[in-house]
């Protein structure tokens, strides 16, 4: 028996320092010892700040009143943006480790020059086959590096705050079209009802069955939460937004690809100095892969 298989069965009878070593070993690159497909995950991404942490926070709450258990991968919590918000963030989710049903790890972009894709949906498999009912993937920010990571979520919760036009103008990088529910976080704040409207405007050009719906949430009151966990439950996502994602997660590939490909630095080095075209140099690329 392998390593990895080893280590599954510890972790699928509850322990969970096989269970971290398990991922470890799939981020590491290390085969899964699961076959893939079984997992499904909940996506929250948004700008810098907006709640993002305490509202899975008040989530987790949620969830395991219920008996429920979650696992939540934050994707770099600890990048100088979110300034080192790890630590933050587990007190924040005030259940985290303090609970059997609570399960948090993090994970960091810049150790994975390629993405995240060879081991986001590998380890998502794992939590589900361990048996995790609601498994959570958290990123920061609404450009186009987190809209690849957040694709490779089943669902997708957007969350907003009421003094920003950020996902509005973040509308260029396609999150707000990826979205299946968006949550305007501090409804208790003034501004948030406001904030809600203009994101509801902004959406109904265009409207169609792939529109959104947009609710108000407050992580701090704990206003709208188990009516965001409803809808999320509710909705089912639509064609329209599935070929979104299954589009940037090819494109992740296709970066993974190009990125890790053994040419790469004579490539550069080649166009640095002029001694090859653009087109070469993709057709070099794809020689070498
Ligand atoms: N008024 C108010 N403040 C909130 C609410 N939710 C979060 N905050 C505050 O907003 C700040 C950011 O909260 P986080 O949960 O860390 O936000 P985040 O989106 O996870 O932040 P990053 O991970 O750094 O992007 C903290 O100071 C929170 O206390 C809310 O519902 N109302
Ligand atoms: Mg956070």
């Amino acid at each position: 028996m392998s390593d990895a298989t080893e280590l599954l069965q510890q972790a699928r009878s509850g322990d969970r320092r096989s269970l971290s070593r398990l991922l470890s070993h799939i981020e590491e690159g290390g085969e899964s010892p699961v076959e893939g497909g079984s997992g499904t995950s909940l996506g929250i991404t948004g700008p810098p700040g907006v709640g993002k942490s305490s509202l899975i926070g008040r989530m987790i709450d949620v969830w395991t009143e219920r008996g429920e258990s979650v696992a939540v991968l934050a994707v770099d919590p600890s990048s100088p943006r979110s300034g080192g918000a790890l630590l933050g963030d587990r007190m924040r989710m005030s259940n985290a480790d303090s609970s059997d049903l609570v399960y948090v790890r993090s994970l960091a972009t810049r150790n994975h020059p390629g993405g995240l894709m060879d081991c986001l949906t590998p380890m998502v498999d794992v939590l589900a086959s361990c048996g995790w009912q609601n498994i959570v993937i958290e990123t920061v920010g609404a450009g186009q590096a987190e809209i690849r990571v957040v694709a490779f979520a089943d669902r997708i919760l957007l969350v907003d705050g009421p003094d920003r036009g950020d996902i509005i103008q973040a509308e260029k990088a396609g999150i707000m079209e990826l979205a299946d529910l968006i949550a305007i976080n501090k409804s208790d704040l003034p501004d948030a009802e406001r904030a809600a409207n203009a994101v509801r405007t902004a959406l109904s050009v265009g409207a169609d069955e792939n529109t959104p719906e947009v609710l108000l949430v407050s992580a701090h009151s704990g206003d709208g939460i188990e009516e965001i966990i409803e809808a999320l439950s509710q909705t089912t996502t639509t064609e329209g937004r599935e070929r979104l994602r299954v589009r940037e997660r090819l494109i992740s590939a296709w970066d993974s690809t190009l990125l890790t490909s053994p040419n790469i630095e004579s490539t550069l080095a080649a166009l640095e100095t002029g001694s090859m075209t653009l087109s070469q140099a993709v057709e070099q690329i794809r020689k070498g892969v």
